[in-house]
């Protein structure tokens, strides 16, 4: 199979990128490899594109230097085997990186300060210690090490060989770590001493008393002959739908060139679609948890954090996986194998009439998922984009894993969060989802616009007060663009393509239902909101550039201020009759329940994309029958 322009690099060229880099820029031994990753070409190389040739392919790469924590971002052409650019980024640090994380664990449980500190706990055991480092907020950075890569460090125990470490918070023990040096520079430790309070073990042999339901029957999807999806390389083709999937490091599953076939020919629906940023602000200032505020897809990435899925758990029925490839900080590839699932699903009803002459008509709903699963730390989150036969889009999340717990005084009600053990409280925080929503629908040449709903005042026209009226008004500019929620006109935006008409002669458009949108609750000049300022609006929306990809800034470890979306649309372009590129925000705000401890039943939130006057009627018109 030749590859396609937009197919992720493969394990010889994350190879040769990271080769080319040490043979012509001096990348050495004490140097990591932050980032491997395709350099996505064109839009027009891509619709240009028509097989055969092996395509132009460069690599994006970011890397630092260790001895003078120096990073430098980084275009490699593989195909003239040359280094493109080479730039020295002085803002802010590369995304924390896997090896860091276990190089960091391994040496602060030999560290003896923190044997020390653990052995007046009681705790003597170092195999069952976990220290997990956090990143950083440049607020938040400590004065003498300022200028330094640095990590912010947890300390969990766990009770019992394999059993959960979240259960056990080593109470008021935290570290800061030179993670260049992988130095230990300070112990923080109030000494606190907690009484072990919580039963915090969910796998089933560590639970005490419990006993698992025996009443449930098999339940098996069989497809005899086969899905009817149609996978070829990275191109995925189902009905009448078609996309290429990709996988990067940041975004982990991206969804290319997403298509419906109608009338014979495939019309674009969308470019691009990903999850761009993930920003997790703790909302409790107490010691334990002042720092805890994660970019999940920034600092950590979606790929890096990506985990194998499982035929018969992950995912039920007839799957197709992808396996990703990726690169640890030496450069070298690794592959995740089944890390992207894909499988159709039944959906229960899709239209149904009962006629009192003709009896009843019922199609049965079908979607193609295409997902895949991460877990950061004590979380994990699952993603879900779903393609429907109606043209309809819902790309859903959902959380899952362990809570951060500490333990509480016995008696006392937390103010931060809610208690969910006997003295151990879960403190209250947000998962936002920031989706970055290429869409290109019947072309590039798309306005966004904000419908709304007013019920009309009585009057001569409206005796009866009902009367509701539909206002569609264009977003023009990036200022323009900056949407919030808002449920009183039951506002929704719709990206239409002036020039191409369905039909009823109206322009062909694609809606963003919003849903599961919340207000970001942080003051204006907090720190946390200049990191994020992607969070004050619940969408923005930008004309396509393809350098503009991440809302909160690239680097965001150890970053002041966002210096993703606030600086781009700082010009108000124009969003007007252009390819334009939505920021859609929205996610979990999670004040937590006892229910959700030990583990976590999954918190779903979604938002849908839906034709709106693409179609000229119901385009699921011709699904047969299924009986
Ligand atoms: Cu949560």
């Amino acid at each position: 199979m030749p590859m396609h322009p937009l197919d992720p690099l493969a394990a010889d060229e994350i190879r040769q990128a990271a080769a080319i880099l040490r043979r012509d820029r001096g990348v050495g031994d004490r140097w990591r490899f932050a980032s491997i990753e395709l350099r996505e070409p064109s839009k027009e190389a891509v619709r240009a594109w028509r097989g055969g040739d092996a395509p132009e392919r460069a690599a994006r790469v970011v890397c630092w230097n260790r001895d003078d924590g120096k990073a430098y971002k980084a275009l490699v052409s593989l195909t003239s085997d040359a280094v493109m650019s080479w730039a020295h980024e002085p803002d802010g640090q590369p995304n924390m990186t896997v090896d860091e994380v276990h190089e960091c664990d391994v040496a602060m449980r030999r560290e003896p300060r923190v044997i020390e500190a653990l052995a007046r706990r009681g705790i003597t055991d170092m195999d069952r210690v976990l220290v997990e480092a956090w990143a950083y907020g440049a607020h938040l950075l400590p004065e003498p090490y300022s200028d330094r890569r640095l990590g912010w460090a947890d300390v969990w125990y766990r009770s019992q060989e394999g059993s959960n470490p979240y259960a056990n918070p080593v109470t008021g023990l935290h570290l800061v770590i030179d993670l260049n040096a992988m130095e230990l520079l300070e112990v923080e430790d109030t000494g606190a001493i907690d009484e072990p309070a919580a039963m915090g073990e969910y796998i089933p042999r560590l639970v005490p008393g419990l006993r698992l339901r025996d009443n449930i029957k098999p339940l098996e999807i069989t497809q005899p002959a086969g899905p009817s999806f149609v996978l070829e390389g990275n191109l995925l083709r189902w009905q009448k739908w078609s996309m290429r999937v990709g996988f990067n490091y940041r975004e982990g599953l991206v969804l290319h060139t997403v298509g419906y076939e109608d009338g014979g020919r495939v019309r674009p629906v969308a470019h691009r679609l990903s999850f761009a940023e993930m920003v997790v602000p703790y909302r409790d200032p107490t010691s334990e948890h002042y720092r805890r505020t994660a970019f999940d897809i920034g600092e950590w990435g979606l790929g890096f954090m990506t985990t194998s899925l499982e035929l018969g758990c992950d995912c039920l029925g007839e799957i197709a996986y992808l396996d990703a490839v990726l690169h640890d900080t030496a450069g070298e590839p690794y592959t995740i194998t089944n890390a992207v699932c894909i499988h159709e699903e039944d959906d229960g009803v899709l239209w149904k009439h009962v006629d009192e002459v003709s009896g009843a008509e019922t199609r049965r709903m079908r979607r193609l998922v295409v997902s895949f699963h991460v877990t950061v730390g004590n979380y994990e989150y699952l993603v879900y984009w779903r393609f429907h036969q109606d043209g309809n889009i819902q790309a859903e999340v959902r959380a899952t894993g362990i809570m951060v717990t500490t333990h509480f005084a016995e008696g006392r009600q937390p103010p931060y969060g809610t208690l969910v053990d006997e003295r151990t409280y879960a403190p209250f925080h947000q998962h936002f989802l920031v989706a970055r929503l290429d869409l290109d629908v019947d072309g590039e040449e798309n306005t966004v616009v904000a419908s709304e709903s007013e019920a009309l005042p009585l009057g001569p026209e409206n005796p009866h007060g009902v009367a509701l009226v539909q206002h569609e008004t264009a977003l023009r500019t990036e200022s323009e663009g900056m949407q919030d929620y808002d449920w009183s006109v039951q506002r929704a935006w719709k990206v239409i393509n002036p020039n191409v008409r369905n039909g009823l002669g109206g322009p062909v458009g694609y809606k963003l239902v919003p849903d599961a949108c919340f207000p970001a609750m942080l003051a204006a000049d907090s720190p946390v909101l200049r990191r994020a300022q992607v969070l004050a609006h619940t969408l923005w929306v930008t004309p396509f550039d393809e350098e503009e990809r991440w809302p909160c800034g690239e680097f965001v470890v150890q970053s002041q201020d966002d210096r993703g979306l606030p600086v781009w649309t700082a010009a108000d372009r124009s969003i007007e009759d252009t390819d334009v590129v939505l920021w859609y925000v929205f996610g979990i705000h999670h004040i937590t329940r006892p229910e959700e401890w030990p583990v976590m039943p999954v918190d779903t939130v979604s938002f849908w994309l839906k034709p709106v006057g693409f179609f000229d009627r119901n385009p699921a018109l011709d699904v047969p029958p299924s009986h």
